[in-house]
């Protein structure tokens, strides 16, 4: 992680100096060519990617922390011996860095795009102190049951500037599910980056799997009602750069999810492979198996797969024009 910081240090002055259109062949820092050694492969698929690096650090999330971390919340047990899950999200407006010198002003929820991503058991009781430290209005909209005074929508559990709300509701249905921001413009309160995946497991559990959180984004940099960033997590071609590694013949799990907004469909398609498919999550067997999903905005599925030979697979929208604007990533099996 020493090295990590170095480079990250050494991105953010890259990036500063590289503002000019020839910046990216002025990129001398020591710690960033490093940086870039380690990612080499990744800058010879036919042109397609970004020149320079992303500051994860100044971002202040990495691509794999995004991919990977769940948050059980602070746990404890109430008088009647259920679960209880408590979290503190606070709405904080941030520019983050969504491919090499391109900034967004985002929302966020923590400081980070997506948001944590909760993670519960089903009938577990959640709890969510949300503070609003912004000076729009913004709500925490949950997908899943729950009384309507918890929705997350004005009129129910939306915050003014500094005020704050519980959400206090039960995990149910077990899936894969998501959580947004539910103000008034919906479209924008959402593209600025308020949303998260929201977990649920069965009681019975499943099979031992290495998990991971697919959010489908785009962001519309120039405020023209259209995308011109498309990413799997946020920052473009992050897992182009960075190919997400797993072990051949281990089960991959997958959350993915569509937050996508100004496009209707987004979708995922697997190389070389196929998946079981899980809609919503919401049932122990698959649905269906096939090699691409195409989802709706909110849509979300839950993905099973296993790469039986070492190799380098690419995954990615089907839609080529989000794929040549960051929706690009790799597994390298080994
Ligand atoms: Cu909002």
């Amino acid at each position: 992680m020493r090295g990590l910081g170095a480079a990250g240090l050494a991105g953010g002055a890259g990036v500063l100096a590289g503002r000019g259109p020839a910046g990216a062949q002025e990129l001398t820092v020591p710690g960033l060519a490093e940086h870039h050694t380690g990612s080499q492969a990744a800058i010879s698929h036919g042109g397609m990617g970004t020149v320079g690096t992303v500051d994860h650090v100044r971002n202040g999330f990495t691509p794999q922390q995004l991919l990977t971390e769940f948050d059980p919340g602070v746990v404890s047990k109430d008088a009647s011996g259920r679960t209880v899950r408590e979290y503190e999200f606070v709405a904080v407006n941030k520019d983050i860095e969504v491919a090499p010198g391109v900034f967004f002003p985002a929302w966020t929820y923590n400081n980070r795009v997506p948001g944590p991503s909760i993670r519960a058991t089903e009938g577990d009781r959640i709890r969510i102190r949300f503070i609003n430290g912004t000076e729009h209005r913004h709500t925490i909209h949950f997908h899943g049951i729950h009384s309507a005074r918890m929705d997350g929508v004005p009129g129910a559990g939306e915050v003014g500037p500094g005020e704050t709300f519980t959400y206090d509701f039960i995990a149910e249905p077990f899936g894969t599910h998501l959580y947004h921001c539910h103000s008034l413009p919906l479209t924008n309160h959402i593209h600025r980056g308020l949303y998260g995946a929201f977990i649920v497991d069965p009681k019975r559990g499943r099979p031992e799997a290495n998990e991971l959180i697919m959010v489908m984004n785009a962001f519309d940099t120039n405020f023209d009602g259209e995308n011109e960033v498309y990413a799997l997590n946020t920052v473009a071609f992050a897992y182009m750069n960075e190919p997400i590694p797993i072990r051949r013949g281990e089960l991959q799990r997958a959350h993915v999810i569509n937050v996508t907004e100004f496009d209707p469909l987004n979708s995922i398609h697997l190389h070389a492979n196929f998946f079981n498919l899980y809609r919503t999550g919401t049932k122990l067997v698959p649905d269906e198996f096939t090699d691409i999903i195409s989802m709706g905005q909110a849509e979300r599925h839950m993905i099973e797969f296993t790469y039986d030979s070492p190799g380098r697979f690419m995954f990615h929208a089907h839609q080529t024009e989000f794929v040549e604007l960051g929706w690009m990533s790799f597994f390298e099996v080994s």
